[in-house]
């Protein structure tokens, strides 16, 4: 359906009435504000994803030939000319859909929210479009707003609702990004696709389709500042609505997203998500049958929650509206698992234990004390969970299936409870710990050899890679020291922990290999130090560098972050960092 109403509102009123993204002008909330906007996001830790499109009629088959990777990737690579493309909507007549069902899938996993793809980069609607016809309403057999059925259903569920939509790239639109196969598409600027199109229909998804908690933006590109300056300020129309930061490169979002990768370790000082597809692909492919285990998917939850993420975990709908059953299998044993011990999930934060053999710890904190949940993915033979560190007394432990109390106890070499003969769950165990007291948890980790020098290999590295992609990842060589290689992005960065028991003036000295000179920085104790790295004849040559050095006259934990000079950074592979006292 189109509007020209909504297309001028959109486009002339509000793309001119906001700052650029980026300006101060743009920052209109205290960080306080922000997390109390967030609270509920915080708080929900878990939400279900949904790729659905025309692309879902096809299973990723083309002419007989199966096409490589996920499936709403489709029209990309078989280079699918639009109109023929366009023809798989035909085809698009999802009778056994029903929102009610979805949405009861979701919340019976333990789902608190849902972020459905109104549009991915293919440019169809899953709604009834104001920018022209190109939509589920108008070009479809089906002729429902799949959009609207599942907000309803959410809003009367008790979910909150989301969009997913792709600002940047539109295979469709001649001013979209990403179509260079299709040669009767008459490009025009990314301007005219922004206020003609993007503006208008996110503009129409938050106002005609209820409360809208969350925008989903994704694939960056870069835009003209008034794009995106029109583009983010769409937000205003649904105070309290929550965007990642998949806008653009320059517009941070209140989320850092994670695809299909859980990271080492979550992001100091700002909310992530980690965003993953229950099998291969995001959207229906009739041949992937990758599903991921429920042990995977429940332990994926527990190591997330862990490190202070969300994790929203993708279902694709076929072209008849149906969840597979394997999906639903593992919804259904998710939920199960929720049932008795969402406690551990809910509203908690990250662990204070940096690593435990056994599996994750996950937290609450109260005025007067805090409840620790031990997920307990390995459970000990001889009956006796050891908790390394903890300093704090325990006031009470017990198992959270039946709060069936545990035998604790406390001396110098650490806390031991004594659990049953047998794990009460074989995926995931929780056990729940309540200490008094401010918390107090001595990490072991990496520390001072007898002279005064400090290891820091690849394996005990923290690595922050872009959106989780497999830039900057350790490298496990077998025989040879592991290394973290394939280190092209510059925004990723690689971090450990240690602790000093004599502190000094320490040389950092890298084992380091690569093929053209190079420039990164590091940083301890808030001083970042430039340094330049030689070519070392190749990536597998690796030579001894002296990165810098810098001092400390206190003992106690330190840190320190390699990350690339970004003007002169050429990838390097690294075996470790070695400290050593001058
Ligand atoms: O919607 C899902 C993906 O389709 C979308 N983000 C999630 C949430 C996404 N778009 N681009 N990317 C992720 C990253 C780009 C991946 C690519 Fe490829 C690698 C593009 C070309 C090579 C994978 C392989 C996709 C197509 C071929």
């Amino acid at each position: 359906m189109k509007h020209l109403a909504s297309i001028a509102t959109a486009a002339a009123l509000l793309a001119p009435t906001f700052a650029r993204a980026g300006d101060p002008a743009t920052i209109i909330e205290t960080p306080e504000q922000q997390k109390e906007r967030m609270a509920w996001w915080h708080e929900a830790k878990f939400g279900m994803f949904i790729h659905w499109g025309i692309y879902s009629v096809v299973g990723g088959q083309y002419k007989g030939k199966e096409l490589p990777n996920s499936a709403e990737w489709m029209m990309c690579r078989g280079k699918i000319p639009i109109a023929e493309y366009s023809k798989y909507a035909e085809q698009f007549n999802p009778t056994k859909f029903d929102a009610d069902n979805f949405v009861k899938m979701a919340k019976d996993a333990g789902m608190k929210y849902m972020v459905i793809t109104a549009k991915h980069h293919d440019g169809f609607a899953m709604f009834d479009s104001c920018w022209g016809e190109y939509d589920v309403v108008d070009a479809t057999p089906f002729g429902r707003d799949i959009m609207k059925e599942l907000s309803r259903a959410c809003y009367e569920q008790g979910l909150r609702f989301g969009f997913y939509y792709s600002q940047a790239q539109d295979w469709h639109h001649p001013g979209g990004f990403g179509n260079n196969w299709d040669k009767s598409l008459k490009k025009v600027s990314s301007d005219v696709y922004a206020n003609e199109k993007v503006i208008p229909e996110v503009e129409q998804l938050l106002t005609e389709y209820g409360p809208i908690s969350i925008l989903w933006w994704d694939t960056p590109r870069n835009m003209s500042p008034e794009a995106f300056a029109g583009i983010y300020s769409l937000k205003s129309l649904q105070p309290g609505i929550i965007t990642n930061d998949r806008l653009g490169k320059d517009i941070p979002g209140d989320h850092k997203t994670f695809e299909r990768h859980i990271p080492d370790r979550g992001p100091v000082d700002k909310a992530w998500e980690v965003c993953m597809p229950i099998s291969g692909s995001w959207g229906y492919k009739k041949i992937d049958t990758d599903f991921k285990s429920t042990t995977t998917l429940i332990r994926n939850l527990a190591d997330i929650a862990s490190k202070g993420g969300n994790y929203l975990l993708n279902v694709s709908p076929t072209g008849e509206g149906v969840i597979l059953p394997q999906a639903q299998e593992r919804l259904k044993q998710i939920g199960e698992w929720m049932r008795v011990n969402s406690d551990s999930i809910y509203g908690t934060t990250g662990s204070p234990f940096k690593k435990l053999d056994f599996g994750r710890c996950t937290k609450k904190q109260y005025a007067k004390g805090t409840t620790l949940y031990f997920h307990v993915f390995d459970w000990p033979a001889d009956g006796k969970l050891v908790i390394p560190g903890l300093k704090n007394e325990i006031k009470q432990a017990y198992l959270l299936d039946g709060w069936k109390p545990l035998e604790t106890t406390q001396d110098e070499t650490g806390t031991t409870i004594t659990v049953p003969k047998d794990a009460p769950d074989a995926i995931n165990s929780v056990i729940t710990v309540q200490v008094a007291g401010k918390l107090e948890v001595e990490q072991s980790g990496i520390v001072q050899n007898q002279d005064g020098s400090v290891d820091l290999p690849a394996a005990d590295a923290y690595i922050h890679n872009n959106e989780g992609s497999q830039d900057a990842a350790l490298q496990d060589r077998g025989d040879e020291p592991d290394n973290i290689g394939k280190w092209t992005d510059k925004e990723a960065t690689v971090e450990w922990d240690f602790k000093l028991t004599q502190p000094g003036t320490f040389d950092v000295i890298a084992n380091i290999a690569l093929e053209d000179d190079s420039a990164l920085t590091f940083t301890v104790n808030g001083e970042t130090v430039k340094t330049k790295v030689k070519a070392t004849g190749g990536y597998g040559s690796y030579t001894e560098q002296t990165l810098g050095s810098f001092s400390t006259t206190a003992e106690g934990n330190y840190n320190i972050r390699l990350k690339p000079d970004a003007k002169n950074w050429k990838p390097v592979n690294v075996r470790g960092l070695k400290l050593i006292t001058k």
